[in-house]
């Protein structure tokens, strides 16, 4: 029996509106922001819950968190609610409310949670193996942009302004090595040296966006491939994982994504040798994905997807080694280096990108214009 005495899980778990009493509760996913559980209980409608505990050091602002993650779920399941109840919970998040009807619970420490009805039966995949899964990726992403291209983005908290600026992102490294908290910026220079030579090059989207060429719409800013849930045969089940759903540009989904899907390593593998392309998945992704997405995407949007595939990358590993240069305050880092390890690993994947430019934007061309 499920040890519950002084147990804060346990404590947040039933603040909400489950049914049944707790079984059990135990960690879940493998998220670097918030704190994820798993709550069973012995309800004979057989549901299971997934608790969440926000990390409110990175959104501060948990309240406008929360009324974008209802928004973007009411919207979806109105555009979904002709297939029924059943197809709609399968395919949508639903969020359950607290006892008081709020949308989250804040306990005694200060700590926000929420609670989401559990999918069961559905696969998610931090490293894709076959084509079919990345088809099916990139058609959950195309359709999750076009089922909210005719939401009213001023609906929507700007919920970490400037996520996917570069400019944002690198002045955000600049400021870390000049304070060089942890001491750690002489053992990097090389690594800076590398990321600054390409620095120019990743400004492309900013710069096409800057001159108005591009339209901002609601993406979903957080595409790896393991916040797809597919179904038993690999098909769309349900795209998850909404609190960064902001006003972007769709090539910043498109390359997030592609930075997961095309690498054939995990995004933190140590040995970088492993750390190679697997294209055909790139091939897939983007069929899937345009085959949902050519009818609203312009000329331009689709011509930038392109310069996603390496920014996505290239920013992540800015991003963790600003982390590194900070003293690792940012991700959950499972051991000293850890971020050190990531950054590496995001420039290699950067590398092999370059190594392989002219094949993926032959297979882009060819898909645009079918
Ligand atoms: C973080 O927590 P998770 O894994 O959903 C991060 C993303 C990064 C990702 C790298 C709010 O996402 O931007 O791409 O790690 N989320 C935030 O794995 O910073
Ligand atoms: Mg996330």
């Amino acid at each position: 029996m499920f040890d519950y005495k002084n147990n804060i899980e346990f404590v947040a778990a039933n603040q909400f509106r489950i049914k049944g009493e707790i079984l059990n509760i135990d960690r879940f996913g493998s998220g670097h922001i918030n704190d994820t559980f798993c709550v069973r209980t012995d309800a004979s409608n057989g549901k299971s819950y997934l608790l969440q505990r926000i990390n409110h050091h990175i959104f501060s602002n948990v309240e406008g968190l929360m009324h974008n993650t209802k928004i973007v779920l009411d919207h979806l399941k109105a555009k979904l609610a002709h297939l029924g109840t059943e197809y709609v919970e399968k395919s949508t998040l639903t969020l359950i409310p607290t006892i008081g009807d709020g949308l989250y619970h804040q306990d005694e420490k200060g700590d926000y949670w929420r609670m989401f009805l559990l999918l069961e039966n559905t696969k998610s995949y931090d490293i894709v193996e076959t084509p079919q899964q990345a088809f099916s990726g990139g058609q959950a992403f195309g359709q999750f942009q076009k089922r909210l291209s005719d939401l009213d983005a001023r609906n929507l908290v700007e919920i970490l302004p400037n996520f996917h600026n570069i400019d944002f992102r690198m002045d955000n490294l600049r400021k870390a090595i000049a304070d060089n908290k942890a001491g750690r910026v002489d053992a990097v220079s090389d690594i800076l040296a590398y990321i600054f030579e390409r620095e120019e090059r990743m400004r492309n989207i900013l710069k096409m966006a800057n001159a108005g060429e591009l339209p901002l719409r609601i993406t979903h800013n957080d595409t790896k491939f393991n916040n797809v849930l597919l179904d038993q045969d690999d098909n769309v089940q349900c795209v998850i994982d909404l609190d960064t759903v902001m006003p972007g540009y769709v090539a910043y989904d498109f390359g997030d994504a592609i930075r997961t899907i095309i690498n054939s390593a995990a995004e933190d593998e140590e040995d970088v040798t492993k750390v190679v392309l697997n294209i055909p998945l790139f091939q897939a992704y983007t069929e899937g994905y345009l085959s949902e997405a050519r009818e609203f995407l312009t000329d331009a949007e689709m011509n930038s997807l392109l310069d996603g595939v390496f920014l996505l990358p290239f920013m992540q590993a800015v991003r963790f080694l600003t982390d590194y240069i900070d003293g690792d305050t940012y991700y959950k880092i499972h051991y000293p280096e850890h971020n050190l390890v990531r950054t590496k690993s995001q420039l290699k994947l950067v590398q092999e990108l370059e190594l392989h430019e002219e094949e993926l934007a032959a297979i882009l061309t060819e898909n645009i214009t079918k």
